[in-house]
């Protein structure tokens, strides 16, 4: 791959946008790789957590990459468009949890590659933005929908009709992300909630995340009865046994994952 590297350890993937020239831009390679990998990750059992972060010190990404975008046809457009949605879909789709670890610029196309991860934590110096207003198209790759469900519609509709970019701290308070960190303990901080996921039975991460996935998608009565469908299926786990009976024996569970 040439602008994404990958690091597994420990159960925990750790995946980087390695374009810091571009300040991470997503162009069309750099989609293509984000999509594989992440299908490829999606796939192992042995990763039970993912962060997902930027190279360098200035950007997490500064969005899709408008030197390759201006002269697209609308064909080619639409193929973008389609591209960067597949990727945002697999993150949201694939069974582990992913964290957005935004170590600077989340700009366009990298404020909505963030939204669609499970949990985004930052460094002081992130900037969160969608910024297409002021490039003359709008949110394509789910902010319109993922940043009004995630902070409310009022803040949303600001962001996005002002083209305006928030700091670290304004982020935390509309929840568009969990914490904030000095720049240097960024990554230790992520790896350390991805571990704690990580530890957890993967198979249960996976029935949990699928039924959150869905919270929005349907009214309360709908998604009860999903979640009461994926709890029944805990009982035909191994870590289901192994949990409760640990418990039991005043010892801490071995999940098998399965
Ligand atoms: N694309 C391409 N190159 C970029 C880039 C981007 N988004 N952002 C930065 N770069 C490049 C700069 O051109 C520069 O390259 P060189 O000149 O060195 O060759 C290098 O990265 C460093 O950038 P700056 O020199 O500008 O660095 P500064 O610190 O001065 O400024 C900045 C940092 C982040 C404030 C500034 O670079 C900036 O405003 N960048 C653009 C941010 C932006 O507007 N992002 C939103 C992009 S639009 C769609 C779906 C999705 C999308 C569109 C359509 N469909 C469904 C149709 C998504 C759209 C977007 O993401």
């Amino acid at each position: 791959m040439a602008f994404i590297v990958t690091t597994v350890e420990d159960r925990v993937a750790t995946i980087t946008i390695d374009r810091p020239d571009a300040l991470n831009a997503f162009n069309t390679e750099v989609l293509r790789e984000l999509l594989q990998e992440f299908m490829t990750i999606g796939h192992r059992t042995d990763v039970g957590a993912v962060i997902l972060t930027g190279s360098g010190r200035k950007a997490f990404a500064a969005g899709a990459d408008i030197a390759e975008m201006r002269d697209k046809s609308p064909d080619e457009g639409r193929s973008f468009a389609e591209l960067g949605q597949m990727v945002t879909t697999t993150i949201e789709r694939i069974p582990q949890p992913v964290i957005a670890a935004v170590n600077g610029y989340a700009l366009g196309g990298g404020c909505e590659m963030a939204l669609a991860c499970d949990i985004r934590i930052c460094s002081e110096n992130a900037r969160f933005g969608q910024l297409e207003i002021n490039l003359g198209i709008i949110p394509g790759w789910g902010g319109s929908q993922r940043l009004v469900r995630l902070c409310g519609s009022g803040f949303a509709r600001e962001l996005i009709y002002t083209g305006r970019m928030v700091d670290a701290e304004e982020a935390l308070r509309w929840g568009l992300v969990n914490a904030v960190y000095p720049q240097d303990e960024l990554m230790g901080k992520a790896g350390e909630l991805a571990s704690s996921i990580a530890g957890k039975s993967g198979v249960m991460i996976q029935y949990a995340k699928a039924c959150m996935n869905r919270a929005f998608d349907q009214d309360l009565a709908g998604g009860l009865r999903l979640e009461a469908g994926f709890f029944g299926l805990c009982f035909a786990t191994e870590d289901q046994k192994e949990g409760m009976t640990a418990f039991l024996e005043k010892r801490p569970a071995e999940f098998k994952h399965r």
